[in-house]
C-alpha cells in the first residue's frame, strides 16, 4: 500500500488555459467522419471534459489505481493516449521504482502537444511517446495496461484479438482499465442514458446543433457495446477477473486483472 500522505496532482493543465472546443458549433453542408486531426487536437482538453461525464473523476483515479497495480520495473501502457491526461496522472502517483509509462496514439496532432506537456507537466515517473497504431504495438513486461475510451474506436471485430495481445503482455497480477461509452440492453434504458447523455452536454454549453452534428460525425466511428459484451470479452481473453469501478450514465470503467 503506498503513503498517501501527499495532497493529490492531477495530469491536466489549468482548465482555464484550454482552447474552447466549437467545431460542431457551425452548420455543416456535408458530415465527415470524425477523425482525430490538428484541429480537435487543439480543443481536446475541452471537447472530452465536456463530453464525457466524470472524464476528470476518472484520470485522477486512474491514476491512484495505477498507484496501486504498478509493479516495480514494469511498464505501464496508455493506449490511445490523446494529450497524455492518463498517463501524466499515472506518472505522478506511481511510486514503484524502475516503471515506465509507454504513450501511445496513432494522431501525431495528438502527440505532438503531448511532448510538449512533457517538458512542463513530468511525473517522478518516464512517460515515452509512441506515435503508433496501437494495434501493432507489442505489449510486453506490463503490469497495467490503460484503454481509456479507445477501444471503442476499434472495429468491434478486432477488440477480442487486441485484448488477448494485452492480457499475454501482462505480467501475472498485472491490471487492465477499460473506460468506454457503453449501449445498453434495453431500448427503454438506451433511449433514457443518450437523453440524460446530451442533457450533460447541454448543461455543458454545447448547443442542439453541436451535439447531432458531433453524433452524426461519430457514427460508425465510435462503436459502443453493452457492459455485458465487454465483460465477456475480458473473460474470454484470459482476464480472471473483472468490475465496474465507475459509472456516470452510459460512461463505465472497468478494472480487469490477470
Ligand atoms: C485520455 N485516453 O484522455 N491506435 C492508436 N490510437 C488510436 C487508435 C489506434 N488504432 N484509434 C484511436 N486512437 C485518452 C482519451 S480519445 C477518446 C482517448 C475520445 C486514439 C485517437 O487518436 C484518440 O487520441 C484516442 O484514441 C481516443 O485519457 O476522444 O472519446
Amino acid at each position: 500500500m503506498k503513503d498517501r500522505s501527499n495532497p493529490p496532482r492531477h495530469g491536466s493543465p489549468a482548465k482555464s488555459s484550454e482552447a474552447r472546443d466549437r467545431l460542431f458549433a457551425a452548420p455543416l453542408s456535408k458530415i465527415e467522419a470524425f477523425r482525430f486531426d490538428a484541429q480537435v487536437a487543439a480543443v481536446f482538453d475541452d471537447m472530452i471534459d465536456r463530453s464525457v461525464p466524470g472524464y476528470r473523476t476518472i484520470v485522477a483515479a486512474i491514476g491512484l489505481l495505477a498507484g496501486e497495480i504498478a509493479q516495480p520495473d514494469g511498464y505501464c501502457y496508455d493506449l490511445g493516449c490523446s494529450l497524455g491526461a492518463a498517463s501524466f496522472a499515472m506518472a505522478h502517483e506511481i511510486t514503484a521504482p524502475g516503471c515506465r509509462i509507454i504513450a501511445v496514439d496513432n494522431a501525431w496532432p495528438m502527440l505532438v502537444r503531448l511532448r510538449e506537456r512533457l517538458r512542463i507537466l513530468a511525473g517522478p515517473t518516464p512517460v515515452q511517446p509512441v506515435c503508433a497504431d496501437l494495434r501493432h504495438v507489442p505489449i510486453r513486461n506490463a503490469s497495467l495496461v490503460v484503454l481509456n475510451f479507445t477501444l471503442q474506436f476499434i472495429p468491434p471485430t478486432e477488440r477480442l484479438e487486441l485484448l488477448q495481445a494485452v492480457h499475454e503482455g501482462l505480467r501475472p497480477g498485472g491490471g487492465l482499465i477499460l473506460s468506454e461509452k457503453i449501449a445498453l440492453e434495453d431500448p427503454r434504458q438506451q433511449a433514457i442514458f443518450t437523453d440524460l447523455h446530451h442533457a450533460f452536454k447541454r448543461a455543458q454549453g454545447y448547443s442542439e446543433l453541436e451535439i447531432s452534428q458531433k453524433r452524426a460525425a461519430l457514427e460508425n466511428v465510435l462503436i459502443p457495446e453493452t457492459l455485458a459484451t465487454h465483460r465477456g470479452r475480458l473473460k474470454a481473453s484470459g482476464f480472471s477477473s473483472s468490475e465496474v469501478w465507475f459509472q456516470y450514465f452510459n460512461f463505465v470503467s472497468l478494472v480487469a486483472f490477470k
